[in-house]
């Protein structure tokens, strides 16, 4: 290695400017090599700085342009690259080249998004989280953008700046952020009944996500399959995540707000990085019309589901996300998602909301990413057959701000005949493989209307808060009781409960128990309210769903000066040999000594390292370290959070004191090491009456 180094007069002697070989040079924006990065350009030593500082100019202007917009929903956001692999052809059904064949892979880059909060918000507010995945298919890109709900707050896109307006931060005051829990988006809840199904999944433990891997997914809308025949198939998409579903208690999801903001994020980043895939299937509902007008609702309202148990979720393939972005801005942030980009074979219903979602996203993209050419940035940019041919997208489309591209010729037009003169004549449209749109039969009067069978807001909210474990259910009344006890005017309250009487009297009955207020009379109802079959699949606490497992889950191993050094390694072998990612916690993060004399280096620090931050914990302590740390808040609270966060906590002997210290009660879940690896896969629901009191 040759070192270099340039000295100039006034940096002291310190040795900032090498040229190295190993380094290339740093140049400007235009190319030209920079030999000092360290001071700007001055008349004399201690001078005027000078105008003329092209190296100083062109970094400051860059840095001040750094930042684009941020999204107006969905600003806060993390994404990983990864692979769909059809599972099952579905060739009869779609021409959609990604579902042709067994084992066909297709890349796809997946964005998990909170709603309401801006892009420096904290990962874990309540809030629904987006779940975009784009498709890179070989017949162009497929955006698949939904949300972890199956439903959503409206029927019809015209009311999405309103929803939107109220839910952030309140517009005089600039605040709350990341948070429903205010008058204006209650306000406009009470007064917008058709919200009442999305609202008892946003009061959910839907809404408290353990991590990304752990969520479910859906396209929400109707759209359709569209054949070789050109008939069509009803469509309707999930993502069952392949980790099962997992939420945390609300206490523990404010305390991880608090301990790692980044919290889902760095899950992300560091299941990729140790290889812990997150994985999902992919599953589809099919269905004519004739089925969809068999139902009492309306398949074309994106306020209402169709059970799994009515209509079983068919699972076609598997999505796997196995490489983080390498960077942030130019991928995660400039990704364009835009749920009018489909490929032959998907086409789109008339759902009000998902119509209006069609305007939506290539016109946001504008003012985000400033330039009709945001299809042109590689993260956008579409991949398969037509990069094979050496070019992404192939039209006459020219210019505009940010043109990447040097097309060559005059043919910018088409048809044209400019090939016969030996000319690059450019693409041509191709009538059999180029996109088809379903030629639905469609008539009628324009109307501002929303029609009949859009009016029932209740049956299936009602479906849903009865379908939740009791547990679940609890949570669902709490939360009610919490975001109302926020609210300052009591006029909002009222009518909020006027419309939850109409979902179930048991629910209303305890929120307003909660409240300490009368119930008021329920609002009237615009379409009879329905008694529907109970859906087990709506469930995560003791759902089909909930996996217990220590599969990509993370076991905090509490120990400190004197562990024994049999008891740590054997703990951190059997967490390993059950999946799980054992993280090790002490007082201090450096060395710590154990009882044989070898030392080791903790993981983490325990005020850094919180038990909200992980699975499960086990405590080793050696006798005389409990006895300090009895008397240290931080290791009391460790423990007392795992135990009020119904988290298995396994412990030696010598560690009793400080559970004791700490309030922890006998239970299925408090065992010794020997049997804590089995009781560490899962929570403890049956300990949550012990603990708080919920509506
Ligand atoms: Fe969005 N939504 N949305 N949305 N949405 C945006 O587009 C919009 C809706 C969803 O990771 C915006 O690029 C309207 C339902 C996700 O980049 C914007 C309506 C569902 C993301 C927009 C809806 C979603 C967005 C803002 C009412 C679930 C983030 C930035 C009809 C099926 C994608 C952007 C990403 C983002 C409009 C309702 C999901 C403004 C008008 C329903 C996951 O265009």
């Amino acid at each position: 290695m040759t070192d270099t180094t340039l000295r100039t007069p006034g940096n002291g002697g310190e040795t900032h400017q090498t040229t190295d070989a190993d380094h290339p040079v740093l140049t400007t924006n235009h190319g030209m090599p920079i030999s000092d990065n360290q001071n700007q350009l001055k008349a004399g030593a201690r001078g005027p700085v000078l105008l003329e500082d092209e190296v100083y100019r062109e970094k400051i202007n860059h840095f001040d342009h750094e930042r684009i917009p941020e999204r107006i929903v969905h600003a806060r956001g993390s994404a990983a690259h990864g692979y769909f692999e059809c599972t099952e052809s579905l060739a009869d059904i779609t021409v959609a080249d990604l579902f042709q064949k067994k084992g066909q892979r297709t890349e796809v880059f997946t964005r998990f998004s909170t709603v309401a909060g801006g892009a420096g918000s904290v990962d874990t507010p309540r809030d629904v989280r987006g779940f975009a995945v784009k498709f890179y298919t070989s017949d162009g890109n497929w955006d698949l953008v939904g949300n972890n709900i199956p439903v959503f707050f409206i029927q019809d896109a015209i009311k999405f700046p309103d929803l939107i307006h109220a839910a952030k931060m309140e517009a005089d005051r600039g605040y709350p952020q990341a948070a429903t829990a205010h008058d204006t988006f209650w306000d406009f809840i009470s007064l917008m009944p058709e919200s009442t199904h999305m609202i008892m999944w946003a009061m959910s433990d839907r809404t408290l996500p353990r991590t990304f891997a752990n969520m479910e997914g859906f396209g929400v809308h109707t759209f359709r399959f569209i054949n070789k025949e050109g008939k069509s198939t009803f469509v309707k998409f999930h993502w069952k995540p392949r980790a099962g579903l997992a939420s945390t208690i609300w206490d523990e999801t404010v305390k991880i707000a608090g301990a790692d903001p980044d919290f889902q994020r760095r899950d992300l980043f560091e299941r990729i990085e140790r290889g812990d895939y997150p994985e999902w299937d992919l599953g589809v509902q099919l269905f004519d019309e004739e089925f969809a007008n068999s139902l009492p609702y309306d398949v074309l309202d994106a306020t209402k589901i169709i059970p799994e148990e009515v209509l079983p979720v068919k699972i076609v393939g598997k999505m796997v996300l196995d490489r983080y972005p390498d960077n942030f801005f130019a991928e995660t942030e400039q990704a364009a998602f835009v749920p009018s980009h489909v490929v032959p074979g998907i086409g789109f219903s008339n759902d009000p909301l998902l119509q209006g979602r069609l305007f939506s996203y290539t016109d946001t993209q504008l003012s985000r990413l400033g330039s009709v050419n945001f299809h042109q940035l590689p993260i956008n940019a579409a991949k398969g057959r037509a990069e094979a041919a050496g070019c992404p997208f192939m039209n006459q489309q020219r210019d505009g701000h940010m043109q990447m591209a040097v097309p060559k010729g005059r043919a910018n037009y088409e048809p044209n005949s400019l090939a016969k003169a030996g000319e690059q004549a450019g693409a041509r449209e191709d009538p059999d493989k180029g996109y088809k749109t379903f030629p639905s039969e469609e008539q009628g009067q324009k109307l501002r209307i929303r029609p009949e069978s859009f009016a029932d807001h209740y049956s299936q909210a009602r479906l849903f808060f009865r379908s939740l474990d009791p547990a679940e259910q609890a949570h669902v009344a709490s939360a009610l009781v919490f975001e109302l006890s926020k609210v300052s005017l009591p006029h909002i309250r009222v009518a909020v409960m006027a419309n939850l009487r109409n979902v179930d009297e048991d629910l209303a009955t305890r929120v307003a128990d909660g409240l300490a207020m009368d119930l008021p009379e329920a609002s009237p109802t615009a379409a009879p309210v329905l008694d529907m079959e109970p859906s087990p699949a709506l469930r995560i606490v003791r759902g089909p769903r909930e996996k217990h497992t220590l599969e990509g889950r993370t076991v905090g191993i509490f120990f400190a000066d004197g562990t024994d050094r049999e008891e740590y390694d054997s703990l951190i072998a059997a967490v390993k040999g059950a999946g799980g990612h054992p993280l090790t916690i002490a007082p201090k993060v450096g060395k710590v000594p154990l009882s044989d004399g070898s030392t080791v280096t903790a993981d983490a620090q325990l005020f850094g390292q919180p038990s909200v931050t992980v699975d499960a914990c086990a405590v080793i302590l050696s006798a005389e370290a409990c006895a300090k740390l009895v008397k240290e808040g931080a290791a009391v609270q460790w423990v007392m959070d795992a135990f009020g966060h119904l988290k298995a906590i396994g412990h030696n002997a010598d560690s009793k004191p400080l559970l004791d210290k700490a309030g922890v009660e006998p239970d299925a879940g408090v065992t010794d090491l020997e049997l804590f690896v089995d009781a560490a896969k899962q929570r403890y629901w049956d300990r949550e009456p012990k603990v708080r009191t919920l509506a």
